[in-house]
């Protein structure tokens, strides 16, 4: 479910809500923080079933190395976004 506005009905071009989602962002809020990671940790050593999203390198299996890409994906500054 994503809310992006897409209200001008102008543009040349689609936006696909596939494009708009960009690995990482599991809980949806648009950026790469934190609670994305939490979600990992939270379903460390289960199937990617239980959460694609959070299969980062997509081997199947939620692992502490996708917690670990996800780190590094982060959108602000040490993963600390409502940091203020
Ligand atoms: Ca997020
Ligand atoms: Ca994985």
């Amino acid at each position: 479910m994503v809310g992006y506005e897409v209200s001008g009905s102008t543009s040349i071009y689609e936006i696909n809500a596939d494009d708009l989602f960009f690995a990482g962002d599991i809980d949806g809020d648009g950026d790469v923080d934190r609670d994305d990671v939490n979600i990992i940790k939270a379903h460390l050593r289960e199937p990617a079933g239980v959460c694609p999203k959070c299969d980062i390198d997509g081997d199947g299996v939620i692992t502490i190395l996708d917690s670990g890409k996800l780190v590094k994906m982060c959108t602000c500054p040490r993963c600390l976004c409502e940091c203020e």
